[in-house]
């Protein structure tokens, strides 16, 4: 069983350098983790259609999946490192030195690498090619030992270290990672703030979404593996491209313009039908054409192109800033300052446009350009440059797949039509009329509407399908329409069993 201690050192190796490199990073820049490096280069290169699979089976835990497999293939490939070191030390030593190499060029491939950022990928060269060299040692049986079965032995030992020792480094350092969190902030008091929020039918009707979500539980989606922590000293918002005048706001500039609060419902491109990835929130910020005033545009731009701290950009139609709705850059989300994972310090907001072309997270510049001249990270994998939010509603209770009791109940959701505002919501109950539901607090166009329709279940199984109809007369679709390339379509139907 050499073969498996050969296997079993180039593994062990890549485990201890991995977790070495990993709690480095987690001191200097988490996204500078050979893992989380590589994972981020792949996410990148990897095609849209797959991206889009990735999103849509795996939801949130789509990044745990694709940081999973980047782990486990470079631990199979140590594997087979280790074990082509039984013939040739070099072959194996150059195997593992090549992924760590690989690892450093992913680390420094990213927008905004520092040289600093080659830190983990060395910890990890040095610790793994270390650990190699030590254990091809004891899994060497050639090597004359004074009594048999040392060498097994001193392995074993080995090995077991070596591993507890990786588990604790690595854990540790996923645990700091996870630990790095940017303190709240005070902010200013809107000079145009929103009106109170109505107390919402979540109060009544048991299982529907909250008015408001809260963002504990707001989604979340975006390319990070490791959620930017934005050091405010250093922060500032360039403003530049086709303007007359380019400048550059810090983020205490930024917060003592005029601000404004407005309730806007934010939707993902990549939700399905009847999905999760659709939040509303109190938004604190400033209107984007204040900004855009101040600097002037020169020539025709025709989009807002905005980057974030990680280089990651989006493209928003200047069009649909320039018509009046409250497109903001925000730094504060419900009451308070953003959270890391939410963009902070600022982040742009943008009603009526899905997230990928108008609410860039970790925002740091705004550059009018065109679209002839320049494309954003999504609008180059093929996906649309203009992304107005389809109207959709989605059912929250019963659940889909439950089983309730008989009697009266009632079934209800959300629906949203952003910037159309929703003007009914209808349920159809098996192959019955489409029926008018109850409404819940108009919070304006922009907004969410909580809906509900009280029903009297009589046992066996029901169909239950909903649909909205915005302030214009347009009813939502029932046309299927996958998210990629402008979101999804399609009327959610759900079965329940009644017993
Ligand atoms: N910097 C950055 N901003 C981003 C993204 C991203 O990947 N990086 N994703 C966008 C997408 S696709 C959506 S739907 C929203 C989600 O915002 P949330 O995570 O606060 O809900 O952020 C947008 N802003
Ligand atoms: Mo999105």
């Amino acid at each position: 069983m050499t073969r498996l201690r050969f296997a079993l050192s180039g593994i062990l190796a890549a485990l201890a350098g991995i977790a070495s490199g990993h709690l480095v990073a987690a001191l200097l820049n988490p996204s500078a983790s050979p893992v989380l490096a590589i994972g981020s280069t792949v996410i990148d290169l990897t095609p849209t259609p797959v991206k889009e699979w990735a999103i849509a089976h795996f939801g949130t835990s789509d990044k745990l999946i694709l940081q999973g497999s980047v782990f486990i293939v470079t631990l199979v490939l140590a594997g087979v490192a280790g074990i082509l070191s039984q013939r040739r030390r070099a072959v194996g030593v150059g195997l593992v030195a090549l992924l760590v190499v690989l690892a450093g060029a992913a680390a420094l491939s990213r927008p905004t690498a520092t040289a600093l950022d080659l830190v983990p990928a060395a910890v990890t060269l040095v610790v793994g090619v270390v650990t190699l060299l030590f254990l091809l040692r004891q899994a060497d049986d050639t090597i004359p030992r004074e009594t048999a079965g040392t060498s097994r032995r001193g392995f074993l030992l080995g090995a077991g270290g070596i591993t507890v020792g990786a588990l604790l480094v690595g854990i540790g350092g996923q645990l700091m990672i996870g630990a790095r969190t940017v303190a709240s902030i005070a902010l200013p008091k809107p000079k145009s703030p929103a009106e109170a929020l109505p107390t919402g039918l979540e109060t009544t009707v048991k299982g529907i979404s909250p008015l408001q979500t809260p963002t504990a539980t707001f989604y979340r989606v975006d390319t990070n593996l490791a959620v930017p922590q934005v050091d405010l000293d250093r922060w500032s918002l360039e403003i530049d491209g086709m303007v007359e005048n380019p400048f550059t706001l810090t983020f205490a500039e930024l917060s003592a313009m005029p601000l404004i609060e407005r309730d806007i419902t934010m939707t993902c491109v990549s939700n399905e039908v009847g999905g999760g990835y659709v939040g509303a929130a109190r938004w604190l910020g400033v209107r984007l054409m204040d900004v855009l005033d101040r600097a002037g545009l020169r020539g025709r731009p025709d989009q807002v192109l905005s980057t974030a701290v990680d280089g990651f950009t989006i493209s928003t139609p200047l069009s649909a800033i320039q018509d009046g709705r409250d497109a903001m850059i925000a730094i504060g989300m419900n009451g308070t300052s953003l959270t890391d994972t939410h963009g902070f310090p600022a982040r742009l907001i943008t009603p009526g446009l899905y997230g990928f072309v108008g609410a860039t997270k970790w925002l740091t510049k705004l550059t009018l350009t065109t679209y002839a001249a320049d494309q954003s990270y999504w609008t180059k994998r093929q996906w649309a440059t203009d992304a107005p939010i389809k109207t959709s509603a989605r059912i929250d209770t019963p659940a889909p797949l439950s089983t309730i009791p008989a009697g009266k109940t009632a079934i209800g959701g959300v629906a949203w039509a952003q910037h159309r505002g929703v003007a009914k919501v209808q349920v159809r109950i098996d192959d019955g009329d489409w029926q008018e539901t109850r409404l819940g607090p108009d919070v304006g166009i922009d907004y969410w509407r909580q809906w509900y329709l009280p029903w009297d279940a009589k046992p066996g199984l029901h169909r239950l399908s909903v649909r909205a109809v915005d302030r214009e007369g347009a009813v939502q679709t029932s046309k299927r329409a996958t998210p990629f390339p402008s979101g999804s379509s399609g009327i959610q139907e759900i079965v329940v069993t009644v017993s």
